[in-house]
């Protein structure tokens, strides 16, 4: 009783008001071996679980593709993975198949502590449009639902972690902006597939020149 005292008490001491931690899409399919593996993705979990033990409210994200999905290079005959095509949204990139329901790669990450998750939002579901964004479908209109969930929590700010870091991070961070929040990047609990090179650091800087606070794990945690 008293331990548990004692670790509640340090804990509320660094728990951060008004914020939620965003994990994006911290899925066995962008994680080393995995069908769109993001170079070290795996390596951000342990500090993502550090930074989660600081936070009153946490959400992760799930890439959630049908088979049949648009941005698949397989549903494109004649297309190759990072090919684009046009689709009523405009341009599509064309990726490997992932993180279809059913297949260990749409699981999160094994050492992801997952109990600790208050709200699960999945994305991409629609098989006619795909869904970087957090937010928003890319249609950039049509709601995940999340957008609501922190309003009716009156949570002011977002600390954003997870993968890719130049794809629905990056997607989630500017939505998050627009929207009105504090928007805070971990950059360390992240990782980017920096397809074409320097893309990554292109986008990075675009984040900071936007507005979004960059800080790493030690800072936050
Ligand atoms: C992602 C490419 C395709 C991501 C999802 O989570 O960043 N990237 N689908
Ligand atoms: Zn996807």
């Amino acid at each position: 009783m008293e331990v548990w005292l004692a670790v509640e008490a340090r804990r509320s001491e660094t728990v951060k008001d008004k914020s939620v931690l965003l994990i994006v899409d911290l899925q066995i399919d962008f994680c080393p071996g995995g069908n769109l593996a993001v170079r070290e993705g795996d390596r951000i979990v342990p500090l993502v679980n550090r930074l989660a033990r600081g936070f009153e409210r946490i959400v992760a994200t799930q890439d959630w593709h049908p088979q049949d999905h648009v941005s698949f290079a397989s549903n494109h005959p004649e297309k190759n993975p990072f090919d684009t095509v046009q689709t009523a949204e405009g341009e599509q990139v064309l990726w490997p198949d992932h993180c279809v329901p059913g297949t260990r790669g749409a699981e999160f990450h094994p050492d992801l502590d997952t109990l600790a998750f208050d709200l699960i939002i999945r994305k991409g579901s629609n098989r006619n449009l795909d869904s970087y964004s957090a937010f928003f479908e890319n249609d950039h209109e049509t709601p995940t639902g999340l957008h609501f969930y922190l309003q009716g929590l009156e949570l002011k700010s977002v600390y954003l972690v997870g993968l890719a870091l130049d794809v629905c991070v990056y997607y989630s961070a500017l939505d998050a902006l627009r929207l009105g929040f504090d928007v805070t990047l971990v950059e360390d609990s992240c990782r980017g597939i920096d397809t074409p090179p320097g893309s990554l650091k292109a986008r990075l800087e675009e984040m900071k020149k936007a507005g979004v606070h960059i800080l790493k794990t030690a800072d936050v945690s």
